[in-house]
């Protein structure tokens, strides 16, 4: 069976950005695969500083993974941080790659831009996202079109190991659902945490309608299209023809209606969420991560061995 592994920061509340990108193809992937979610908690420190924002995060994003219909007892679900090997040959990667090679990572160039603190820990992201894939052998990583270029940068770090010390690691694919590849978020720009442009996944209700009524809308036109442009995740183009059609020019209305088909849509999951506790997580998780062990120790037996430091 082919190896399906995706993950996400728990840097914040997640969005319907990383729901639609990552996790909505992952939940349809997942049965015929075996399969492994996780949670990026040290990819997390780049932008979070506050130890209890870490922790919760961490709680809130497994409990997002289950209510989304992620089963504990069919995937994999394990925290980053409980595994060891992740830094360990994260360090090891980045010894193989260049400082001009990850200069051209699109993400770090565009968080730089957008004013993030440019940590060295943001620059090498892409060597820990490598060894979080590698270290499973994972043949396919469901992502949004945001990270494609971390697939091709994990792919790389497994050519150079391979090259330099002999075949040991499988050069994944991603897979990126074209129709949803970028969520746009309440700007018209891409849907990101760090943006501050965001439509929260378990958002209350008041929240969801909070940031959808302040999404963007181009005030000569007469179809709001970063408002068409979200509602089309959640129903087809000849579902929202006649609702368009009937609200031209009416930005309120329509919103309005993008409104009322988010809240369908989530509140189903938010109640399934509302019945996970801390200890379920944290059961979910200790199993998750004894069983992601036994895999990323193998693996690394075998690495620390080729590049020469086992004696
Ligand atoms: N707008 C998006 N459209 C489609 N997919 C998206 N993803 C994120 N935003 C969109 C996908 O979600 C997965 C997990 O993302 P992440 O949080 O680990 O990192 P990210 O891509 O950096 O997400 P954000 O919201 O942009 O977080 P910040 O701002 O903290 O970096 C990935 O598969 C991603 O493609």
């Amino acid at each position: 069976m082919q190896r399906l592994l995706t993950g996400i920061q728990s840097s914040g509340t997640l969005h319907i950005g990383n729901y639609f990108g990552a996790l909505k193809p992952f939940v349809e992937m997942y049965p015929s695969y075996e399969s492994f979610l996780m949670v990026a908690d040290y990819h997390s420190l780049t932008s979070l500083k506050d130890s209890s924002a870490v922790r919760e995060s961490i709680f809130n994003t497994v409990k997002d993974y289950i209510a989304v219909g992620v089963s504990p007892e069919d995937v994999v679900i394990f925290k980053q941080s409980d595994i060891l090997e992740h830094t360990e040959l994260a360090w090891i990667f980045d010894c193989l790659v260049t400082v001009p090679f990850l200069m051209q990572a699109h993400a770090y160039k565009d968080k730089v831009a957008k004013g993030l603190e440019a940590n060295a820990g943001l620059f090498t992201y892409p060597m820990l996202m490598a060894a979080d894939i590698l270290l499973y052998d994972a043949d396919v990583v469901p992502v949004g079109e945001d990270q494609r270029q971390h697939i091709e940068y994990a792919r790389e770090a497994a050519a150079k190991f391979n090259n330099a010390y002999g075949e040991t690691f499988k050069e994944p694919r991603e897979y990126i659902n074209k129709a949803v590849a970028t969520v746009p978020g309440t700007d018209g720009k891409k849907m990101s945490k760090s943006y501050g442009n965001t439509i929260p996944l378990f958002g209350t209700k008041d929240e969801i309608a909070k940031a959808a009524m302040s999404i963007l809308t181009d005030s000569s036109g007469e179809s709001p299209e970063n408002v068409y442009n979200i509602h089309r995740l959640l129903r087809s183009e000849i579902d929202l023809a006649p609702i368009y059609k009937a609200n031209k020019g009416n930005y309120k209305a329509s919103k309005e209606a993008l409104i009322e088909d988010l809240e369908a849509f989530i509140a189903p999951m938010r109640y399934v969420r509302e019945n996970i506790s801390d200890t379920d997580v944290a059961n979910i998780l200790r199993e998750g991560s004894e069983h992601a062990r036994a895999i990323a120790e193998k693996k690394m037996i075998d690495v620390r061995q080729k590049v020469g430091v086992t004696l």
